[in-house]
């Protein structure tokens, strides 16, 4: 009996946690600042909601599997051209005007890429394995 609820209580947590996944997606509010969201149910699209923190991203670092699509939005405190988020070996560029704007990609290859704003001020590390 005990077992049983418990079950239900995880899988409850579980749904819980993907609707929430998609909630944020829709970007009906609440930027938690570094958050990091796995991918919810299949976990295959990574989502990663960066903010700013001492005028730099956060987090400054993020990894990813080869292959794997990626998923990068930008919250509240992601402010100036820190929202023109760039990532320049992979060619990714874009103006995140809304917390429910993103960028998303595939890296293929493995290896450690510079992400930054468009000016190169603020920076961080994509780590692809
Ligand atoms: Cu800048």
């Amino acid at each position: 009996m005990e077992i049983k609820k418990t079950t239900i209580y995880m899988w409850g947590t579980l749904l819980l946690i993907a609707f929430g996944g998609y909630l944020m997606m829709a970007g009906s509010g609440d930027g938690v600042t570094g958050n990091v969201v796995a991918g919810a149910g299949s976990g295959e699209v990574r989502e990663f909601t960066l903010g700013m923190k001492n005028y730099n991203y956060y987090p400054d670092s993020i990894t990813v599997k080869a292959g794997q699509p990626v998923k990068i939005s930008l919250d509240k405190t992601a402010q100036g051209c820190f929202r023109d988020f760039t990532i320049r070996d992979l060619g990714v560029r874009k103006y995140l005007q809304k917390t429910s704007d993103f960028v998303e990609f595939t890296p293929t290859k493995k290896g450690t890429y510079t992400f930054a704003c468009s000016m190169g001020m603020g920076y961080g590390k994509l780590i692809v394995k």
